[in-house]
């Protein structure tokens, strides 16, 4: 798979990640924008460190994704990861595919979002990718709601992403604020395979069940890495959704977790939020409703993805046909 040049010109990448990717030893690639705009500090910090922390204990490199001063990093100090998590609100700017150049063309801090993280990450040739849900389509994408507002059209550039771009991403499932029955088919038209990992139903995020059945279940992490390391090899292009359901002790029950989504999705329309603020204000509104139970659930999946992840980039490295 060809890289663009020009992405190529822009990555700085930490000379730990650089060393590992060259000796064929596996790599995670981390996100940011769930460290600036989707969890309160210092629930940020403490995961973003955590999740670096469990790939590494998984035996891979962790390389967390940003953007300063209009280069892309790939793999933070620990001091750019405190700077990062601890800059004033709205001094960061949400990096996505759309909003990548002028992110680096202006300067300053910007996170990177999923789809913006794999296009750093492929770059420098990595594989694999953990964040804590995808974006998806947005309920009231494609539908009129009860108050006669919509379609919205909004649907994440992470599925085109997902679609175009060769790696492995890691994850509790679509977000629960999104129509996911709505993001499953749409990665399905992308061409994405989308393999939960142990149990028959994908994952919900918040909660263990997204009341759906996976399109694809393996039983392990060994068979979900044959399965990407297939994909990868066929040179098809696009990624592999891989995801694994929020530890139970941390989960949010079904019920809780429809209630506040429900509840949030209905505010943020009376407040007439939309375009790349929605999903940062529904995940801090399902916060407050839930009194902090959906910051432990978010805080305990972002980092079982990352430990998942570090084991899946282990797998697929034994496995010399997909570098
Ligand atoms: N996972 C989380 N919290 C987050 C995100 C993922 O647990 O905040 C971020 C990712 O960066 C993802 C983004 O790409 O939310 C989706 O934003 P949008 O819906 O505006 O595309
Ligand atoms: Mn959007």
């Amino acid at each position: 798979m060809s890289v663009p040049l020009g992405v190529t010109a822009r990555l700085d990448v930490a000379a730990e990640v650089v060393q590992a990717l060259a000796e064929g030893r596996p790599v995670v690639a981390l996100e940011s924008t769930l460290i600036s705009h989707g969890l309160p500090y210092p629930h940020n910090l403490e995961v973003a460190s955590a999740s670096e922390a469990a790939v590494r204990a998984s035996g891979a490199v962790p390389a967390t994704v940003a953007i300063r001063d209009g280069r892309l990093l790939v793999g933070l100090t620990a001091e750019a990861l405190e700077a990062l998590a601890t800059a004033p609100e709205g001094s960061v700017r949400k990096a996505a595919r759309p909003s990548l150049a002028v992110a680096l063309a202006e300067g300053g801090w910007a996170a990177t979002t999923v789809s913006a993280t794999m296009i750093a990450a492929h770059a420098a040739g990595v594989q694999v990718f953990a964040t804590g849900g995808i974006g998806g389509v947005h309920r009231g994408a494609l539908t009129v709601n009860a108050r006669g507002r919509g379609p919205s059209f909004d649907i994440s550039s992470d599925l085109e992403e997902m679609g175009r771009t060769p790696m492995a991403v890691v994850c509790a499932g679509p977000k629960a604020i999104l129509d996911v029955p709505a993001t499953l088919e749409y990665l399905e038209t992308q061409g994405v395979p989308v393999i939960s990992v142990g149990q028959a139903d994908l994952p919900g995020f918040y909660a263990r069940s997204s009341g759906i059945a996976a399109p694809h279940v393996v039983k392990d992490i060994d068979a979900a890495a044959a399965a990407v390391a297939a994909h990868l090899a066929l040179g098809l292009g696009g990624g592999v959704l891989v995801c694994v359901p929020v530890p139970a002790e941390a989960a949010l029950p079904d019920d809780a977790a429809r209630d506040a989504v429900e509840r949030a999705v209905a505010d943020a329309d009376v407040a007439g939020i939309g375009g790349p603020a929605l999903t940062p204000w529904l995940l801090a509104r399902i916060a407050t409703l839930t009194e902090g139970a959906s910051v432990r659930a978010n805080t305990a999946l972002i980092i079982n993805d990352a430990r998942v992840a570090g084991e899946l980039a282990l797998s697929l490295a034994a496995r010399p046909l997909a570098r």
